[in-house]
Formats: structure tokens, C-alpha cells, sequence
């Protein structure tokens, strides 16, 4: 049985941040070897099924309705359009659909046993199935997986004392109770973040230190960098640097062994030499197709000319886990429970946003 570490604590990750980088990227490629193929990339393709018009302050997103962006907002997608775009995705190499909401949380009704559709409809084309709406209730989590879907994202997105510069609408430890609740089924776990938001390496390593030392640690973690949208009060943020994706790749593949890293949002800016090395540091998964949510993202044929060129090979689906059974709606167990959850509301102000960006 392997051995995982679940003691992290943020000096050790800093120092591992910190290290020369030849050292860390020494240590994070031994790692990596120890537990993955290193010419494997598992790929994910991205469809917003319900963009823009959320009611969140996320500071960083383009589709918060209450920041003034240039998003073509649209509701919720058929069960057929999204089939047919799993299809395709499916035939570029793509061994997961990740189905983005720009829901604060699943409500019970119509939207919430279309989405189960979606999940049973992409389930039954044999790919991984993926899920981000939001917060859900463990009843809801469990619909989900009787859907037959394979992974949740739920993204803590920093540390959770920088967290409440980044979002004032819902707390950190709503994210952590999603988590839970996805947990008590037999979904897997995909939890990562964002750098680039202002925050210090400090704020980097408590965020990964969160993740890391939960017990199982997370099966999926994406490390994004900030895309900047003009109209989010993150538009003045300077681009991350390369090797501040590096470090932090590297990092992550050391404390979470198991766990596939995910280049996520900000691959765009990002060179061929410059994700090659976020590979060789641990990086074993990307998100492909021309659009991440909102925003652009390299495409298909680039990527995978960058593949060839590293010869790296895409991941077959349920390589890491069997494929879940789908149950259909009139077999199901569990019934939709209509709750009002509670999630709270902090009373942290938005306006600090700007204040952490004039800091930084
Ligand atoms: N509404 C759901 C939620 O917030 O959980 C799901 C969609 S939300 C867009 C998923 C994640 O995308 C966020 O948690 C954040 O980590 C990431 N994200 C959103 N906008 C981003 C941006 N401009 N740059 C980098 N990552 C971003
Ligand atoms: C994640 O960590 N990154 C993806 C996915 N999970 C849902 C989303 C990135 C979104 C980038 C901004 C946009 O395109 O709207
Ligand atoms: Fe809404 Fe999700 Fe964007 Fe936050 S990150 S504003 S919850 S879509």
C-alpha cells in the first residue's frame, strides 16, 4: 500500500516551493515516475452548459452577472446539443467531459434531472463523466453517482485566508461540506485552484496543504492560472509566470502522489517548452478544446502537435478507476428532496478585492 502523507504543514510545502528549481523538478519528476506513466496525459474537455448570469462575487469570473463582461450568456443546454459535443470531443482524444453550470448550487427540479440526464446520456458513450454546479447536498451527490458520474469539481480556489479577498457570497467551508458530500459516494474528487489572484506563495502552499491533507487526498486537482477578464474586478491582475507553474505543479505532484495534476485555465499564454516542463514537474492532464468556460484555449491540432512532439500519448478512459454503472431515472433510489440548504453568506466585502490588487 502506498504511503501518503497527510500531515503537510505549510513550512514544508513553502520549502518545497522554494527549493532550486532543478532540485524540485528532480523531485517532483522521481515522484512521478514512482506513480505514473510519464507519457500519459489524460485529457478533458470542457462544455458550459449553463453560462453567465450567476449570482456569485467570484472575483475572478466572467460570468458573476454583477461584473460587466462580454460573455454570451445562455441557458441551460439540451441533452442532445451536449451529447453531440461529447461525441466530438470523444473523438479528439478526450477520455473526460467536464459540464460546467454557472449555478451558486443545485436546486431539486427540471435543470437538476436534465443535468442527471446528460450525466447518464455521456456516461452510456463510455467517457469519465464531470461535474461543476456548484454546491450540492449529499442527497444530490447521490443522484449524481447513481447517474453514473465519475468526478466532481469543486475548486477551493485559494487558501482560506486569501479566499475571502477572492469571494464574500459563500465560505470556504461551504466548499469543504460540497467536498464531504461528494466523498460519502463513490464520485472521485477534483479539487484545485487559482494562482495569480495576488495572493502570496504563502497563500499557494496553505491552499495545497488543504488539499493535500485531506484523507483520500483529491483524485484530480487543476492548478489554474488567472485568466484576467476585462470587467472582473481581477482585470488589472499581471499574468502568472511560467515558473510560478512550474514550482507550483511540482509541489502538488510531491504532496499528492496519486493524483492527477490538471493544467488548467491559462495554457493559452503558456509555450510549448513552458508546458512541457509543467509535464516533466508532475502535470498529467490537461483541459482541450478550443473554449476552457468562457475564455480560449489552445486547440485541438496544437495540442496535439505538442504532444507528438513530447511523445506523449492520451489516456483511455477509466484507466484509474472502473467505469460507474448508470441507473436510470425510474430505477432510482433516491428521490429529489427539494431542501433549502443553508449555505452562509460571510460578510466579507468584494471591495477588498481591489484593495489585494493595488497590494500586489
Ligand atoms: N459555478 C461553479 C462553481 O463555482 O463551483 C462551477 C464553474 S466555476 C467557473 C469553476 C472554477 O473555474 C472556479 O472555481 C475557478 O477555480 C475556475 N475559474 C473560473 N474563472 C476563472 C478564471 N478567470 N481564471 C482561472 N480560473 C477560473
Ligand atoms: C477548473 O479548475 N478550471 C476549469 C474547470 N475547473 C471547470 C474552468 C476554467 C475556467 C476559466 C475561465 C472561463 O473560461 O470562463
Ligand atoms: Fe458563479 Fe462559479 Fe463563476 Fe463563482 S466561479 S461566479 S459560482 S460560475
Amino acid at each position: 500500500m502506498t504511503q501518503i502523507k497527510n500531515n503537510w504543514t505549510d513550512q514544508e510545502l513553502v520549502a518545497l516551493y522554494n527549493k532550486p528549481l532543478m532540485e524540485l523538478l528532480y523531485e517532483a519528476a522521481t515522484v512521478h515516475r514512482q506513480f505514473h506513466d510519464p507519457n500519459k496525459v489524460q485529457v478533458s474537455t470542457l462544455i458550459s452548459i449553463k453560462t453567465g448570469g450567476c449570482p456569485e462575487d467570484c472575483g475572478y469570473c466572467p460570468q458573476a452577472a454583477r461584473y460587466h463582461t462580454n460573455i454570451e450568456t445562455n441557458d441551460l443546454m439540451s441533452v442532445s446539443q451536449v451529447k453531440a459535443m461529447a461525441l466530438r470531443a470523444k473523438s479528439n482524444g478526450s477520455s473526460r467531459v467536464c459540464m460546467g453550470a454557472a449555478w451558486r448550487n443545485v436546486k431539486d427540479g427540471e435543470d437538476f434531472e436534465q443535468v442527471l440526464e446528460m450525466v447518464r446520456t455521456i456516461n452510456k458513450l463510455e467517457m469519465e463523466v464531470c461535474c461543476t454546479l456548484g454546491m450540492i447536498t449529499e442527497n444530490q451527490a447521490k443522484r449524481l453517482a447513481e447517474a453514473g458520474l465519475y468526478a466532481y469539481n469543486h475548486n477551493i480556489d485559494s487558501s482560506e485566508e486569501y479566499y475571502k479577498e477572492v469571494i464574500s457570497t459563500r465560505g470556504f467551508e461551504d466548499r469543504l461540506q460540497t467536498i464531504a458530500n461528494v466523498r460519502k459516494t463513490n464520485v472521485t474528487v477534483c479539487s484545485g485552484g487559482i494562482i495569480g489572484m495576488g495572493e502570496s506563495v504563502a497563500d499557494r502552499c496553505a491552499m495545497l496543504r488543504t488539499l493535500a491533507n485531506m484523507s483520500p487526498q483529491p483524485e484530480s486537482v487543476p492548478i489554474n492560472a488567472l485568466v484576467a477578464v476585462e470587467g472582473t474586478p481581477m482585470e488589472d491582475q499581471k499574468p502568472v509566470e511560467i515558473w510560478e507553474m512550474i514550482r507550483m505543479v511540482a509541489v502538488t505532484r510531491i504532496a499528492m502522489p496519486l493524483t492527477q495534476v490538471r493544467l488548467s485555465a491559462g495554457r493559452k499564454d503558456m509555450s510549448h517548452e513552458g508546458q512541457a516542463m509543467c509535464f516533466f514537474a508532475g502535470a498529467n492532464s490537461i483541459f482541450a478544446g478550443d473554449k476552457l468556460l468562457t475564455t480560449p484555449n489552445p486547440n485541438v491540432d496544437d495540442d496535439m502537435k505538442l504532444f507528438a512532439k513530447l511523445g506523449m500519448k492520451p489516456e483511455k478512459p477509466f484507466a484509474k478507476k472502473a467505469q460507474p454503472q448508470t441507473v436510470e431515472a425510474q430505477d432510482s433510489s433516491f428521490l429529489p428532496l427539494g431542501e433549502k440548504p443553508k449555505w452562509t453568506r460571510p460578510g466579507h466585502s468584494i471591495e477588498k478585492n481591489k484593495l489585494a490588487s493595488k497590494k500586489a
